[in-house]
């Protein structure tokens, strides 16, 4: 799907800004009901999660359906286009209301969705649009929640004898299988969109080298008559490089390719037009590929150095905030970074173009986060497998031509362990799936837990093994000597089946200010000693090709016994302060090269 660009025959107009919202009472769901939205109406702003805007806790406890309402009207200039709404990301599911009927329902929180308006709305008409705004997640839901009486009710401090008395007294509530906060709204834009009448539908680019030539395999999809031109120009702007027609492909003598930073992340333009549609699309030309127990980009052995993320700040919640997200690239700079993973759902595509432009590699992940938790097997029980499928293909269709995007993780720490074969079935018939739907043909893969390595069947399956592990923080807690020694045995099992591997995952919560001459838990000298210690273990293998310590920053979680204030876990703070970890992993890092560390 292209990204709204405003160009000589496309305009895009916000929609952003102050709407009125209400929660729903538990009687309406998505069915609209104007009197109430009139009576019970307030603002709030887009795009932001609305729960932290509000100084009540009804906001950040909602179960169920919202309402956001605002009128729009289209100038009359754009007579004669083709007009569509466009919302970036609505969590976690959507109806959409023009003057009151639906025209449009979406499933899944984080990717984008479009209503063309053909029929429903032209150029100089007033409408009024709403969108109801489920936040519930469940079984059947991505991310994943626990259903009533599958976790927490009936357990043995719930103080209530059975499921069935606590489900009489405690009201419904979301039990995420997660540990982030269950931001909801409408956390990404909603743009106003027109393209002429015979439009560019969508452009698929799959970069290749050969010798000192770039090529570029291009098909454009279109909608109308014309015929199709594509230019391909340089960073100054200047056309290098043409072809003609929907699908082909183009030389581009003497390429520059894009690198991750210090290097170069050069980045072309591929100039598309079809009859009076033109589309500018950015790309970079690099290869990806996992070779034995290496993971190459331009054939060359990367090192992954960075962390998970998370989509989190104050007030805007898990809303899009584009000045946080170039701060946040900043950091990764100063820290000595050049990748993340997009920890544990699609972020906001500003992000993305932020990662081609400044030269830092993305693995992209899913929102499949929490797949088990429950004593049934989710495989078999979770009504989820088609839901995830659209979800691959719609993050593919989004991601395909960014070039910092060299690795597509299908999920978060799904239960690979009770149900190994089950597990199995559903990962190897997801990877295959993956590969099939992207064009440049990435390597897949989903992020392990902590389990038992022997019995889980699935992870040994795919391309690069990423595992998250807490040894010395969730278990053998604080004994680093104990940790280590563990860490170290499952490595060697790892290293005998010689595939790369990334730590996607490991760290300690850590109050900054909290300072010990001896180290223990939950000080900053006990976290920086905790990854001293477990990165000399990487040190010594070849096959570990990346550190993903978590987390980049603190951020928010459902309130618990095992969160102060959410989980402290960041290199930074939530408000982006360094703690000395940070400092720790800026001089390590600034001193370990993208290419060839492990000889
Ligand atoms: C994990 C999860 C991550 C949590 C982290 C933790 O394994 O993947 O979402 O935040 O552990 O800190 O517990």
């Amino acid at each position: 799907m292209l990204y709204p660009r405003v160009g000589r025959s496309r305009s895009v107009l916000s929609l952003d800004g102050l709407w009125t919202f209400c929660l729903d009472d538990g009687t309406h769901d998505e069915r609209l009901d104007e009197d109430f939205i009139r009576a019970n109406g307030e603002v709030m702003s887009v795009p932001a999660s609305y729960n932290d805007q509000k100084d009540d806790i009804r906001y950040r406890e909602h179960y169920g359906w919202a309402y956001y309402e605002r009128s729009v009207t289209i100038p009359a200039c754009y007579a004669g286009q083709r007009l569509f709404l466009r919302f970036d990301a609505v969590t976690h599911a959507a109806v959409v209301y023009i003057n009151g009927k639906e025209v449009c329902r979406h499933k899944g929180g984080f990717l984008p969705f479009t209503v063309e308006l053909e029929g429903i709305a032209e150029a100089g008409d007033s409408f009024t649009l709403s969108v109801a705004v489920d936040n519930r997640v469940s079984h059947s839901t991505l991310p994943v929640g626990n259903e009533d009486g599958t976790a927490f009710f009936g357990s043995d401090n719930a103080g209530v004898p059975s499921v069935e008395a606590a489900k009489r007294w405690r009201k419904k509530r979301n039990l995420p299988n997660f540990d982030f906060f269950n931001y909801a709204g409408l956390n990404r834009s909603v743009r106003l969109c027109s393209t002429p009448k015979d439009y560019i539908e969508d452009i698929t680019l799959v970069p290749s080298v050969d010798g000192k030539d770039g090529l570029v395999r291009y098909s454009v999809s279109t909608v109308g008559e014309g015929q199709v031109g594509i230019e391909i120009l340089s960073r100054e702007g200047e056309v290098v490089a043409r072809g003609e027609g929907s699908e082909g492909e183009i030389r581009i003598a003497d390429a520059h390719l894009w690198n991750p930073w210090p290097e170069d992340p050069y980045l072309y333009t591929a100039r598309v037009s079809f009859a009076e549609d033109v589309y500018c699309e950015p790309f970079g030309i690099r290869t990806v590929e996992v070779r034995g127990h290496e993971f190459l980009i331009n054939g060359k052995p990367f090192y992954f150095k960075g962390f998970g993320k998370h989509e989190d700040s104050a007030i805007h919640g898990r809303g899009l905030d584009l000045a946080y997200d170039v701060r946040d690239m900043s950091l990764i700079r100063w820290l000595g970074a050049n990748s993340f993973r997009t920890s544990h759902y699609p972020y906001a595509e500003e992000m993305y173009q932020l990662a081609d432009e400044q030269g830092v590699v993305i693995i992209d992940e899913t929102p499949a986060v929490g797949i088990g938790g429950s004593p049934v097997d989710p495989y078999t029980t979770f009504d989820i497998r088609k839901h995830h499928e659209d979800v691959i293909r719609d993050l593919i269709a989004r991601d395909k031509n960014h070039p910092s995007v060299v690795m597509w993780s299908m999920a978060n720490e799904p239960d690979t362990e009770h149900f190994p074969e089950s597990a199995r079935d559903y990962w190897v018939s997801l990877y295959h799936y993956t590969h099939s739907l992207d064009p440049q043909d990435r390597p897949v893969t989903f992020v392990c837990c902590q389990n038992n390595y022997e019995v889980d069947l699935a992870t040994r399956e795919m391309d690069v093994v990423c595992i998250n592990r807490y040894y010395g923080w969730y278990n053998l807690s604080g004994d680093m000597e104990a940790a280590v020694y563990a860490l170290n045995l499952e490595l060697d099992f790892w290293q005998k089946i010689d595939k790369p591997l990334i730590m996607t995952e490991y760290g300690a919560d850590t109050l900054p200010g909290h300072h010990l001459t001896v180290p223990e838990m939950f000080s900053e000298e006990f976290q920086v000693m905790y990854y001293d210690l477990i990165d000399q273990a990487f040190d010594k293998r070849p096959f570990v090709v990346g550190e993903h310590p978590w987390n980049f920053a603190d951020f928010n979680t459902i309130q618990g016994v095992y969160r102060a204030d959410g989980n402290r876990k960041g290199l930074l703070t939530r408000d982006r302060k360094p703690k000395l970890a940070a400092h720790y992993f800026r001089k390590r890092w600034h001193d370990i090269p993208n290419f060839g560390y492990k000889k």
